[in-house]
């Protein structure tokens, strides 16, 4: 039988090996400087969340240190990185967006 993450061949019956890619959280950080609305944005903008899904992750973010933007396979989750500290960068702001091992 085929269970979830299954990836091997039994003796007994052949069957395609379906791996599931590895994921990744993608993880924004605290900090003092970022303004709330620029984070808010941020979120709209790149993860294609709505003003208050945004605004609930970037109060999460804020309060607890750190929060999850969503879950990618690892080249869409290091693309969504690159992107949001890019934009930090370029409207002079310290934000940081990293990935983690789902
Ligand atoms: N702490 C920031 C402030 O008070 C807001 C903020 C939220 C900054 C989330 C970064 O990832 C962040 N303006």
């Amino acid at each position: 039988t085929r269970h979830s993450g299954d990836q091997g061949l039994s003796v007994l019956e052949a069957r395609p090996k379906l791996k599931q890619p590895p994921m990744y959280k993608v993880v924004l950080h605290n900090d003092d400087y970022t303004p709330m609305e620029f984070v808010v944005l941020l979120l709209e903008q790149l993860f294609g969340m709505s003003r208050e899904k945004a605004t609930q992750v970037m109060l999460h973010v804020h309060t607890r240190g750190k929060g999850v933007c969503g879950v990618f396979t690892r080249e869409v989750a290091e693309t969504k990185v690159a992107q949001a500290n890019e934009y930090a960068r370029e409207n002079d702001h310290p934000l940081l967006c990293a990935m983690e091992e789902a």
